[in-house]
């Protein structure tokens, strides 16, 4: 667990993993707090490229290789559409509660 400071006071913030193997995401629908981090491990023997386009939260975390993970800080409510660059079969939402 981290602790994080946003806006002049301190939160405890929690890291989730979703791990990415087989071409899937290890969850369909993830359900975080605002401020929370998303770690995405690769699993496989090839690359990933997790990303959003969401209006929610847009980001891209670039590609990764075997073992490696990325992560992002889920800024503000609402449901964040993750995908894969690589992979457009690979879907996945997160949803952001306060
Ligand atoms: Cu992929």
């Amino acid at each position: 667990m981290a602790i994080i400071a946003v806006t002049g006071y301190a939160i405890a913030a929690n890291e989730h993993i979703v791990i990415q193997k087989d071409k899937h995401f290890s969850v369909k629908i993830l359900t975080v707090k605002v401020g929370d981090w998303v770690s995405f491990k690769n699993d496989d023997a090839f690359f990933h490229n997790v990303f959003s386009l969401s209006d929610a939260q847009s980001f891209d975390l670039g590609s990764h290789g075997q073992g490696q993970a990325r992560r992002v800080q889920m800024a503000k409510e609402g449901t964040v559409d993750i995908e894969c660059a690589i992979h457009p079969e690979m879907k996945m939402q997160i949803k952001v509660m306060k």
